[in-house]
């Protein structure tokens, strides 16, 4: 019987020596130290062994025991180790490599301006407001004093969706609708697309537009002057030189357009500004009686100004660009650049 258990443990361990997978070692373990396993089967036959060498027999077959279950353990942990090292070495990072570069987009030159002219006009006190880009006839037209036989309600000038339905061709319409709404005093800036059938350098049949209005009681074309010269020497600098020159619009009277010395060639005369030294920002004038008739104010109680500009013009002059329709290409190469 000792005989066995001795040959039993070498078995053993030989068999763990040869064996490398988690699964084998526990097979190994099954096969010697299981309950239906050599080492109790061993243990079974104990009757035949004579009295006096039980005890003996007892604590060899435990110690066997011990020793290849400690032997089996061992065997584990070498393998786990070597699980993990294994997975280490395909989970390996290295730190050090540049890390991949996220591709970012940036705000159109247009918005950033549109942005900019908001934030000046609302450190004025001045509302932002939008309204629809499907206008009726009334709103874009008829409320501002543009009559019927007006050369801007051609078809050739205006995108018709219906008889009486536009897009609108500027945003004055969402100023109308708030005036409609509000009592003065108002003080309301209207940023937004409009549409019209032109296209060259200089035109796209969509562009971008703001307009500002502004109704008290008392204000005058020194008021309309004051604002708009802070306005646009915060846009183009403190050092430029602007000009009021008289103008028309069905809307404002009187009207005057403002242009800023050429950003170009400082006056001396170039292309952009056609040899004339002077570029041309904005249209304005003090609103017309016969528009605020329309919205149901008091002409006698109430004056106003009203300007309007165009944002691509702002953008093409402020950052030099020559085609405005490179701002509707959507190539990342040229809006990267602002
Ligand atoms: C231009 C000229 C202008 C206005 C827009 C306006 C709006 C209301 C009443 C009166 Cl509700 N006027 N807007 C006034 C003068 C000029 O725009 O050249 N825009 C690109």
């Amino acid at each position: 019987m000792s005989g066995e258990l001795q040959q039993l443990e070498k078995d053993a361990l030989a068999e763990l020596a040869a064996v490398t997978t988690e699964e084998q070692i526990l097979a190994v373990r099954t096969k010697y130290l299981g309950r239906k396993g050599l080492l109790t089967g061993l243990l079974r036959n104990i009757a035949q062994v004579p009295d006096a060498e039980k005890p003996l027999f007892g604590k060899r077959c435990n110690e066997v025991k011990n020793s290849v279950n400690c032997k089996i353990e061992d065997a584990l942990k070498v393998q786990l180790t070597r699980k993990r090292e294994d997975l280490l070495l395909k989970e390996k990072i290295d730190v050090t490599l540049p890390g991949r570069v996220v591709k970012c987009g940036r705000i159109h030159p247009v918005i950033q301006v549109r942005r900019e002219i908001c934030a000046i006009f609302a450190s004025f006190g001045f509302s932002i407001v939008e309204g629809p880009e499907v206008e009726l006839d009334y709103y874009n037209f008829e409320a501002l004093n543009i009559p019927k036989d007006h050369p801007a309600r051609d078809m050739q000038d205006t995108f018709y969706i219906e008889e009486n339905i536009v897009l609108r061709t500027h945003t004055s319409p969402v100023q109308v609708r708030i005036m409609e709404k509000m009592k003065p005093p108002v003080r309301i800036l209207s940023p937004g697309r409009v549409y019209r059938p032109d296209s060259d350098v200089s035109h796209t049949p969509m562009f971008h537009q703001i307009e500002g209005l502004l109704v008290e009681k008392g204000v005058s074309f020194a008021d309309l002057k004051g604002m708009l010269t802070a306005f646009l020497k915060k846009v183009f600098g403190r050092e430029t030189t602007l000009r009021f020159r008289p103008s028309f619009f069905p809307f404002t009277e009187p009207s005057a357009e403002v242009d800023i010395r050429c950003v170009m060639c400082n006056g001396r005369g170039c292309r952009v500004c056609g040899q004339s030294g002077w570029l041309e920002i904005l249209g304005s004038g003090m609103v017309d009686p016969a528009v605020f008739q329309n919205v149901g104010y008091d002409p006698e109680e109430y004056t106003g100004f009203a300007f309007g500009l165009g944002l691509e013009r702002i953008a093409m002059l402020k950052y030099g660009i020559s085609d405005i329709r490179l701002f509707f290409e959507n190539d990342i190469r040229f809006l990267r650049q602002f």
